[in-house]
């Protein structure tokens, strides 16, 4: 039933049989494969350090079959956590060699920065989806040792929160701001392609690197040159400064108020409110500041004539104009009003994003009727599990059952027909980038785990 290579993760699940043992085989086997001694890497060749939104979903993951690993993964994450709170999207493992991946360690100089930890990491942040992860790890799988995890994680959580909060509101709207695309987990969506467009570079610039992806995937599925020229030069406009947050809106060359980056900080806020009476703090601060984010979000990225949250480019002060799969992110708070929870449902159902009781096509990344829709390239068009997975949290939220059981349906197709890839092609669901990947892994065991008869 299941293929496989000797020696790695078994790789795709006869496509027709559906059987759902041999996928939770196939899941746990790619997770298995990627666990690295107290953290799972997102792919053994693509991405072979720590991630941190990755391991926010992998933990969910961990905990429907070994609950001790999400806790152990969490743990190392948050060991990495800079004294300001921010928690870094990369924590390099010292065990790798110099260029396994690019950038590294050595281009990120985190040493030299004040409040950063011991291990090398990245500078910057990624959508905070953690204490969500954490608060699902534990209703999975309730002890007192999860118990126990809780308390020492929840002050962490905390604190990045607070990061986020003050020293990233830099528009001074309630909102969190992105310092570079990577943050937002959706590299190259073309949310960003106007805010990029606005940062001098040349490809040529990375002629002086080497490039470690386009080794291990087909460089016409992945970034251009010109946008990692451009990636490069607004971490190194970061670095210059050390990583500081204090000077950001006169100087740097990429602001964004990202919608799923601030929904992930609301939903935090809602997932720290059920967390801290099991570990004896107050809820109240945690629900006040929720609304206080939702409130914001549909102020400041909500635009009522197309009914749509797009991301807003604070150096040119508007909304970016692609309608992408970010937009529909803000479902995912229970607190969303009415009216843009009806929006984003007709703008998800609608031909854009083809949402459907019972799906045609997966879900894409990008708008399916854009001129710049590309469904091999990365997160311009291609289908992925993480997003797939937050839609339908939020429509099960809103009392979609109907459209999330199409969702659901759909991930799961990908995975029996594919494996566990990276990305899907948003027409074929064809597996693209890399073939044993964690989050998809991960999160397919919890749909799996979500259907009584499954
Ligand atoms: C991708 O991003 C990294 C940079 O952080 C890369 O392209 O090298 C994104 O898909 C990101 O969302 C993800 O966390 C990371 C690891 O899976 O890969």
């Amino acid at each position: 039933m299941s293929t496989g290579t000797a020696g790695g993760p078994p790789t795709a699940v006869d496509a027709g049989a559906h059987d759902r043992g041999a996928l939770r085989r196939l899941a746990v086997a790619t997770l298995d494969a990627n666990w690295e001694h107290d953290h799972t890497v997102p792919s053994r060749t693509l991405y072979p350090h720590q991630w941190s939104w990755d391991s926010a979903f992998i933990a969910i993951g961990w905990s429907h079959v070994r609950p001790e690993r999400a806790w152990c993964e969490l743990a190392s994450l948050f060991r990495a956590q800079w004294v300001d709170g921010r928690v870094p999207h990369i924590v390099f493992n010292p065990a790798l060699r110099v260029g396994s991946y690019f950038p590294g360690p050595e281009f990120w100089e985190s040493g030299l920065a004040e409040g950063a930890p011991a291990a090398a990491t990245s500078g910057l942040i990624q959508p905070p989806v953690h204490a969500p992860a954490a608060w699902l790890a534990y209703r999975r799988c309730p002890s007192e040792q999860a118990r126990a995890a809780l308390r020492r994680l929840y002050p962490r959580l905390v604190a990045q929160q607070r990061y986020l909060a003050t020293r990233r509101d830099v528009g001074g709207g309630g909102l969190a701001c992105i310092v570079h695309p990577w943050e937002s987990g959706l590299d190259n969506s073309p949310a960003w392609d106007a805010p990029m467009a606005a940062v001098p570079a040349d490809a040529a610039v990375m002629r002086a690197y080497r490039r470690h992806d386009t080794a291990h995937a087909d460089a016409a599925h992945r970034p251009t040159d010109l946008d990692y020229a451009r990636y490069v030069a607004i971490v190194a406009s970061y670095r210059e400064r050390r990583y500081r947050d204090d000077d950001l809106a006169g100087r740097h060359p990429f602001l964004v108020e990202c919608p799923l980056v601030n929904t992930a900080m609301g939903a935090a806020e809602h997932a720290l409110a059920r967390i801290a009476p099991l570990v004896g703090a107050d809820p109240g601060p945690h629900r006040e500041r929720a609304a206080r984010i939702t409130e914001a979000l549909v102020r400041r990225l909500y635009e009522p004539t197309t009914g749509t949250f797009r991301p807003r480019d604070l150096r040119a002060d508007r909304l970016v104009p692609a309608r992408t799969v970010l937009g529909l992110a803000p479902l995912v708070l229970p607190d969303l009003p009415a009216r843009q929870v009806s929006a984003l449902v007709a703008e998800a159902c609608s031909p854009r994003f083809g949402l459907a009781a019972r799906m045609d096509r997966p879900l894409p990344s990008h708008d399916r009727t854009a001129p710049d829709f590309e469904p091999l390239r990365y997160w311009r068009g291609p289908s992925w599990m993480n997003v797939n997975w937050l839609v339908r949290r939020g429509l099960l939220r809103h009392g979609r059952p109907d459209l999330a059981a199409g969702l659901r349906d759909s991930m799961i197709e990908l995975v029996a027909r594919s494996g566990c890839h990276e990305y899907f092609h948003p027409d074929t669901g064809a597996g693209l980038g890399s073939p044993a990947f964690g989050w998809t892994a991960a999160l397919l065991l919890d749909v799996l785990a979500d259907d009584p008869a499954g």
